[in-house]
Order: C-alpha cells, then sequence, then structure tokens
C-alpha cells in the first residue's frame, strides 16, 4: 500500500490582490510580492508538483468567531466598501496596519486556507503541510488588526482543531522574528495550547514595545507554563542561537508536553537579510527547526506563513520549509557553532521562569538573571570573551549599509547553490546476512544482493587481510563495506547493515571513510565495544553510550562516554538527546554518522530511534546504522526511521532522574569550553 502522500500545500494567487494605496514607511514592506516569489521559488526548484494541491476557501464568519468578537469582524467587513479616505481612517485606529478594498476577502482566504491545511493534516490526506497566506495573523486580537495582521489565522485553527478533532495539546511555535502578542493573549490561560515564541525584543526597545513579550510572561491560572517567550535583546541572531533555543528550551519541553498537532507561525523576518529583524539565520536553518519539529506529534505539522520581507530570504526559507516536509535529506547547517552570551543569557532565563512547570527543567539551580543593563552586560562579556558574540547581520554578509540589499541577495545566491544537493534516488540500503528475514524491512528500502565469492574478494580487497581472518568478520565487513560505500559515492543516503563482528568492521569502515576523504565521522557506539582506533585529530569523534562506568578511559574533546540506562518501560532518553548529544553533534557538523549497535546495549529501541531521528537532520542524512545482534523490532524501526515512511514511536516520555540529569550537567560542564553549543546558562 502506497503511503498517504507526504505533504499539502496551499495556495492561491487571490491572496496576491491587495496592497498598500497610500505612503507609509511602515506598512510598505507588506508587499504581494511576497507571496508571488515564494511561490516562483516553490515551481523553480520543482517543489510544487511535488506536494498534494489543496484548494483555500473562505474562512466562515463562525470559524473567525472562534477567536474574534463579532463587532470587529463587522468593522473589517465594513472596509470592502469604503474609498481610500475612509481605509486610511479605519487603518489608523490600529497599530501598523492597512487595508484595501480586497483586504477582507484576503484575509478570509488566509483563515480558509489555514483551516483547509489543519483537516488535510488531521484527516489523514497528508502528513504535513505548508499554508502560503496574506494578510498574516499571529498579531491580531480579538478586537484588533495589528501589525499586518487582521484575523488570527493560526489561533483560529488551533480553537479550530479542538473542537472539530477533539484535540487536548496543540503546541504553536512561533519563529517569526515578532512576537505573537495576539497569540499569547488568545491562549495565555489556556493549557491546551503551549505558545512558543521568539522574538527581537531589545530590552522592550522593539515593536511591539510590550513588556509582557519577556521571559517571565508564562501565561496565567491554569495556563501557567504553557506560554515561552525567548526574548532576543541584539539583533545579529543566527543558526546557533536558533538551535540552541530549540535544544535548550523548546525541544525538551515539547516533548514533554507531546502535542497531537503542530502548527508553526512561520514568519521569515527572523532570517538574514530581512529589513525588520536584522537577524542572520540561513534558509537552511529553516530546514533544521522543520525536521526537529516533525519528530513530534506523530509528524503532523501545518505551518502557516506569517512575515518575512527580505524577498529573496523569504522564498529561499520557504523552500527549505517544504522541502524538508517532503522529508527530502537536510542540508548542512553552516557557520560558526557557538550561540553568544546574549542569546545563552536569554535561554537560561527562560529555563529559570519555567522550571516550576515542566519536568525537564526541575533540576535547573539558577534563579532568572535579573534585567542585565546593557553596562553590566559589557563587562560580562569582556570577562567571559570564551563566549561567542555575532556579528551583526551587515558584517555577516559582508555588507556596508549601501547596497545592503544587493549584497545579501548576492550572498544567498552563492549560498544556496552551495547547500542546494541532489536526491539519490534510493534512500536506504541495506545489507542483512539472512536476506530470508529482509521481507521486514519498509519496501522501499533496497536489499544488497548476496556477493558472489569473486565480488566479496574484489569489494573486500585492500582491507586489512589481518583483522578479518575469521568468516563470520569476512561477512560483516563485506555488510557493512557493502552499504558504506554506497553512502559514500551518494548512491542512497544512508543503510543499515547486520555485523555480527562490528568491532571490527566499523574501524575497517573508518579507515576507508577517511581513505575516501571525509573531514569529520561522527561515530556513536551504544553499548560495550571498544575500536582499535586512536585518531584524536578531530577526523572521529567518539561517542560511547554504555551503561558500566568508564574507569581507565578518560573523556576528551573527541571521545566522550556518556552512562546511561534507558528505562524500560518508559523513555527517559530524550534529556540526554536534546541537552547533550545533539548539541555536540551539530558543533561536530560531521560528514557521515555511523551509529554502532553493540553487545549490552544500554538503550532499547525507543532510544536507538529517537537518536536515528534527531540526527538525521546532520551530515546531509548521511547515517549508517550497523547492528551486532540484528533483532527484527530494531531493525524495523531504524529502518523506518531512515527511509522516511513514518516517524517511529518513541515510546512514552519519562523525565530523567536526578542522577541522569546530573550525569549530563557534569558532562556539559566539562565540555562547554570545546563545545559551545552545550551552553545553556553563562554560569554553569
Ligand atoms: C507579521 C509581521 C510585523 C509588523 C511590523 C510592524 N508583522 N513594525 O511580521
Ligand atoms: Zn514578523
Amino acid at each position: 500500500i502506497a503511503m498517504a502522500s507526504g505533504t499539502a500545500l496551499i495556495y492561491d494567487d487571490e491572496m496576491t490582490s491587495y496592497k498598500l494605496l497610500w505612503d507609509d514607511p511602515i506598512c510598505d514592506i507588506e508587499v504581494p510580492e511576497r507571496l508571488l516569489s515564494s511561490y516562483d521559488q516553490l515551481k523553480h526548484y520543482d517543489l510544487v508538483d511535488r506536494c498534494v494541491r489543496i484548494p483555500v476557501r473562505e474562512g466562515t464568519e463562525e470559524e473567525i468567531m472562534l477567536v474574534h468578537s463579532s463587532e470587529y469582524l463587522e468593522v473589517i467587513k465594513s472596509t470592502q466598501t469604503m474609498n481610500e479616505e475612509e481605509l486610511q481612517r479605519v487603518s489608523k485606529h490600529y497599530d501598523a496596519v492597512y487595508f484595501h478594498p480586497n483586504t477582507y476577502r484576503c484575509a478570509k482566504l488566509a483563515v480558509g486556507a489555514t483551516l483547509q491545511l489543519v483537516d488535510s493534516v488531521m484527516s489523514g490526506k497528508v502528513h504535513n503541510g505548508m499554508a502560503l497566506v496574506r494578510p498574516p495573523g499571529h498579531h491580531s486580537q480579538r478586537n484588533a488588526a495589528n501589525g499586518f495582521c487582521v484575523f488570527n489565522n493560526v489561533a483560529i485553527a488551533a480553537q479550530y482543531a479542538k473542537r472539530r478533532y477533539g484535540l487536548q495539546r496543540i503546541l504553536i511555535v512561533d519563529w517569526d522574528v515578532h512576537h505573537g502578542q495576539g497569540i499569547q493573549y488568545i491562549f495565555e490561560k489556556d493549557p491546551s495550547v503551549l505558545y512558543f515564541s521568539w522574538h527581537r525584543y531589545e530590552h522592550q526597545q522593539f515593536w511591539p514595545l510590550l513588556r509582557e513579550s519577556d521571559y517571565d510572561a508564562v501565561g496565567q491560572e491554569n495556563g501557567k507554563g504553557f506560554n515561552i517567550n525567548v526574548p532576543w535583546n541584539k539583533v545579529g541572531m543566527g543558526n546557533s542561537d536558533y538551535l540552541a533555543a530549540f535544544f535548550h528550551v523548546l525541544l525538551p519541553v515539547a516533548f514533554e508536553f507531546a502535542p497531537e498537532l503542530i502548527l508553526v507561525s512561520s514568519g521569515y523576518d527572523s532570517g538574514i537579510g530581512d529589513p525588520e529583524g536584522q537577524m542572520t539565520a540561513t534558509p537552511e536553518c529553516f530546514a533544521h527547526l522543520t525536521h526537529f519539529l516533525m519528530q513530534l506529534a506523530n509528524g503532523r505539522l501545518c505551518a502557516v506563513l506569517e512575515g518575512g520581507y527580505h524577498l529573496k530570504s523569504l522564498s529561499e526559507s520557504v523552500c527549505m520549509t517544504v522541502k524538508t516536509l517532503l522529508r527530502d535529506p537536510l542540508p548542512q547547517i553552516s557557520g560558526e557553532m557557538a550561540p553568544c552570551l546574549s542569546a545563552i543569557e536569554s535561554i537560561q532565563n527562560v529555563r529559570a521562569a519555567h522550571k516550576p512547570y515542566w519536568k525537564c527543567l526541575m533540576y535547573e539551580e539558577t534563579a532568572p538573571l535579573k534585567d542585565l543593563s546593557t553596562k553590566s552586560q559589557q563587562v560580562m562579556e569582556a570577562q567571559l570573551t570564551q563566549t561567542s558574540t555575532h556579528p551583526t547581520a551587515e558584517q555577516a554578509v559582508g555588507n556596508t549599509n549601501r547596497d545592503e540589499a544587493i549584497k545579501t541577495d548576492k550572498f544567498l545566491e552563492s549560498h544556496m547553490k552551495r547547500i542546494l544537493f541532489p536526491v539519490p534516488p534510493v534512500k536506504t540500503a541495506a545489507s542483512i546476512v539472512s536476506k530470508a528475514d529482509a521481507h521486514f524491512l519498509p519496501l522501499s528500502v533496497q536489499v544488497e544482493m548476496e556477493m558472489s565469492a569473486q565480488e566479496r574478494k574484489t569489494l573486500v580487497s585492500g582491507f586489512d587481510a589481518e583483522l578479518v581472518k575469521e568468516e563470520k568478520a569476512l561477512l560483516s565487513l563485506q555488510n557493512v563495506v557493502a552499504v558504506l560505500d554506497k553512502i559514500l559515492k551518494k548512491e542512497v543516503c544512508n543503510g543499515i547493515v547486520d555485523a555480527s563482528v562490528a568491532s571490527v568492521s566499523t574501524t575497517i569502515a573508518l579507515k576507508h571513510c577517511f581513505d575516501f576523504g571525509l573531514q569529520r565521522v561522527l561515530c556513536i557506539i551504544v553499548g560495550d565495544m571498544d575500536l582499535e582506533l586512536s585518531l584524536d585529530d578531530g577526523k572521529i569523534l567518539f561517542m560511547n553510550i554504555c551503561q558500566k562506568q568508564q574507569t581507565e578511559k578518560t573523556n576528551s574533546k573527541y571521545r566522550i562516554s556518556l552512562n546511561w540506562k534507558e528505562d524500560t518501560e518508559r523513555n527517559n532518553f530524550f534529556y540526554a538527546v536534546l541537552g547533550f548529544i545533539l548539541p555536540i553533534a551539530y558543533n561536530y557538523q560531521p560528514d557521515l554518522m555511523i551509529i554502532v549497535i553493540g553487545p549490552n546495549r544500554s538503550l532499547g529501541v525507543n532510544g536507538i530511534s529517537l537518536l536515528t531521528s534527531l540526527l538525521q537532520g546532520l551530515a546531509e542524512s548521511r547515517i549508517l546504522v550497523v547492528i551486532q545482534d540484528i533483532e527484527i523490532k530494531l531493525v524495523r524501526s531504524v529502518a523506518t526511521t531512515l527511509t522516511g515512511v513514518s516517524i517511529p514511536d518513541f515510546g512514552v516520555y519519562a523525565p530523567a532522574s536526578q542522577e541522569n540529569v546530573l550525569e549530563i550537567k557534569r558532562l556539559r560542564h566539562q565540555f562547554k569550553q570545546e563545545w559551545k553549543m552545550l551552553q545553556c546558562s553563562v554560569r554553569d
């Protein structure tokens, strides 16, 4: 049976039929070309045809009134027949809004498009999707238009999903650079909707200039803990800051929350080149953010356009999002992987503010930092020279202020050329010793054929004959090399190998990688296993996840051991993956990942699936999983993850024990200078 075909795209060019009719320097960036250029770029990358096209419809009055008052609806309705003078008068009632005679019609289409997307995902017609809409929604409130927004598309969608599908937990992720205060107001007392927003804040000096956009606005009454604000107090935030906020704030809380649906207020004014945001995150960052969110809610994700005013940056970022929703391999993420001090401070503050409400933050020791004045901040920055500060947006793309837009365009053009890559026709290869067992693999897996004696000889010629005298070891090596070769030659993206003698095969495979010219291989070993390799030059980063206390081996930057025992009933591995393994892996930026499942593995199927799923964003998704003691349940789960046929079940979330948390904290402390992505507090 063919899987429910993947990704919905909802767009109608009627939503380009309104525009600003008079001079207004605040509103003149919200133009119809935002949609046109995004859609054009999707066509350019052949993404439109790969999506399921869903028609738009108008949102009904009843649907709009899930969030807005009837009085407000009447005001907006009345703008249809107004002349320019009257339109200007209504616009002045609100902050940063303009009306056009077609605004009302488009605002209804934007609501309807969003609800069509929710219906497609909730009915199982698609896994996920994106709605390209205008006007945006996240600033609008029960009785007010605000910040180019008329109806709150995403908030309406959340209420609608609760009503129509009886959902009890919806996560809204707002990665637009502005605070979606409208969404905050609507849900701040509602524990069934978890709202996460990061936003340019600059200690309340940036629009919408609200006290309640700060990290201490955690929600009210029953909704306490379900409103998460990450205020950015400096411009120039980039890939590493956004990833750090995901690793150390959003993802742990989101996995604990266990949403049934994710709505993304998908604004791209948080991307590089945007005149509003002044941030530096490159388009591929949005691919990674999307990828992480796809691991939640069984993959049910609806991205809905909000802001984004640099047309080139906007449209490339939209493409990255859609490409990832379609489950293409991810582009490598660029740039120095170190969050800046100001970002770490914000993250620390949010974690401390939310400590009472989330088990994953339970062992945070720190009280929130007080709002640091600019002066003391500079002093601290000088003291903590090991912490990075970012270039401004202009410096990041080599801009002087003059010709800024053109230079950003040029930067993005060459940047995107570098990061686009061909997708191999087959994603996953497998080599299983007993080919008869291969039937339990997903159909899209390419199973390697049994080799003739001659083929075997050719394949392993040139490898240490010494190490593989044994027949069993030889067979293991063949399996590993057969699949590894395909990955290195980019014939497939990833693979699974059955290797009864995993350590020898992996050792030889690693050497093979370097002969092939790889620079950085992340090798994660689960269980008890030693590799006969003493490379400390950074070409391999070893991470050993095992149960027994490591005595003789001392940890070093490229040789890290993590003691962890997964619960048998529930999955307590989230904390370690999000708070330790992923930050280091993103910091390292490997060209290839090898995950070896050895004897005495301290992780169950759930933990291994979680690890594999979350790491898939790295190394252009090039992963080799080597399994020593083949076990059908494990192989099937890993194969499901690698092929992307569905999101595996990670098991029920369990908080990490205090002992486990202390182990991670200790390691984080030990490695935070060498692996800066581990930093989530300025003190620890
Ligand atoms: C949706 C959005 C921004 C309004 C900025 C007003 N609105 N200065 O990005
Ligand atoms: Zn915005």
